[in-house]
């Protein structure tokens, strides 16, 4: 584990009407699933939101009125990082568990899908971040082995009340090219190693390794604003551009 506070970008995913039954005393107000990443320079490849089915999500007021979606643990740390309108508190609006919130539309930053959706991931970690992961195919492995999951099993999208609308349409998109992976990584290297599933922990945990200290110094961008650049010279530029079209926030936990 890291020693000292952690760096991430907070993605503002927002809510499209209409609003899910849980969240209807919100219809009104600016309302984002918020999701912390590492990677700020690959938001052009997201293709949907994962939120955890049982976690326990709270919906809370910001500074402005805007509203955030997050695990309770989250809030408390954003609520001392001038988020909200008084230093330590979060008024919480909504109280929620991750099925209210799934197949939901979303407006996404950078990406080229005008709309995409909360899909389940149950993998994700109750104590990092918000609770809430954005999902980029192209280079995370474990976001392509959850995706195909539900893109192969029907029930498995039953399951969630998926329709297959809200997964079907939804490809990899190249964003980066990384040498000997191509321009997606996180699907050659799923394939490499023949990985079945987002259960195929171990697997997993090798692609990723492989992919992402090369996708990180040698990495190539391949998208059209930042064409021929390398990854660790565009991140920042990138982390900053979000965050002043007011898309993005910093967060340290
Ligand atoms: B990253 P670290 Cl393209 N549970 O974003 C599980 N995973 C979580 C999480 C949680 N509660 N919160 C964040 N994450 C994921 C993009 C990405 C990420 C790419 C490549 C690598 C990568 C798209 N998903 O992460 O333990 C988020 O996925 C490499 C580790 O703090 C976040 O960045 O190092 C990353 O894990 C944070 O993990």
């Amino acid at each position: 584990e890291n020693v000292g506070p952690q760096e991430y970008t907070l993605i503002k995913m927002k809510l499209l009407q209409p609003y899910p039954e849980k969240l209807k005393s919100l219809e009104g107000r600016g309302v984002f699933l918020v999701a912390a990443t590492l990677r700020p320079e690959t938001m052009y490849g997201q293709t949907n939101c994962w939120v955890h089915p049982e976690m326990k999500y709270v919906a809370f007021e910001l500074e402005n009125g805007d509203v955030f979606i997050s695990t309770r643990r989250a809030a408390r740390n954003m609520c001392y990082q001038d988020f909200t309108k008084k230093t330590g508190d979060y008024p919480v609006l909504v109280e929620l568990v991750g099925q209210d919130i799934m197949g939901v539309p979303l407006s996404a930053p950078l990406t080229s899908y005008k709309i995409i959706y909360t899909l389940p991931m149950l993998t994700i970690k109750e104590g990092k971040g918000t609770g809430i992961v954005t999902s980029v195919p192209s280079d995370a492995p474990d976001d392509f082995a959850a995706l195909r999951d539900l893109k192969n099993k029907q029930p498995f999208r039953a399951k969630y009340h998926l329709t297959d609308e809200m997964v079907l349409p939804f490809e990899p998109i190249p964003i980066i090219d990384v040498p000997a992976f191509g321009t997606l990584s996180a699907v050659t290297a799923c394939e490499q190693l023949k990985i079945k599933s987002q259960n195929d922990t171990v697997k997993l945990q090798e692609a990723k390794e492989k992919v992402y200290l090369k996708g990180f110094y040698e990495g190539v961008m391949v998208v059209d604003d930042y064409k021929g650049q390398k990854v660790q010279n565009v991140k920042k530029m990138i982390q900053n551009k979000l965050v002043q079209q007011k898309d993005a926030v910093i967060y340290m936990e």
